[in-house]
């Protein structure tokens, strides 16, 4: 785990359940997405939980599901 400076306060972070990806490739394609999106300066992939997290600012939730999306991966809502 990295810590965030206090500066850093204005990021956010939203974690994200796609149960569809299974190995490297799937990291990558929704990465590659993900990170295309306006705000968006880290993505995680944990491929055990199935989880994205997705750090940046001002961050577009309905954006971030499109990415994932057009990626060729269904969100599943919390
Ligand atoms: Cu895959």
């Amino acid at each position: 785990m990295t810590e965030l400076p206090k500066e850093a306060t204005m990021n956010q972070t939203i974690t994200y359940s796609v149960p569809g990806m299974s190995c490297g490739h799937c990291r990558t394609a929704i990465t590659a997405e993900v990170t295309a999106v306006p705000g968006v300066e880290t993505v995680e992939v944990d491929l055990d939980t199935k989880l994205v997290a997705i750090g940046g600012e001002r961050l577009d939730d309905a954006a971030l599901v499109a990415a994932i999306d057009e990626a060729g991966y269904d969100v599943v809502p919390a």
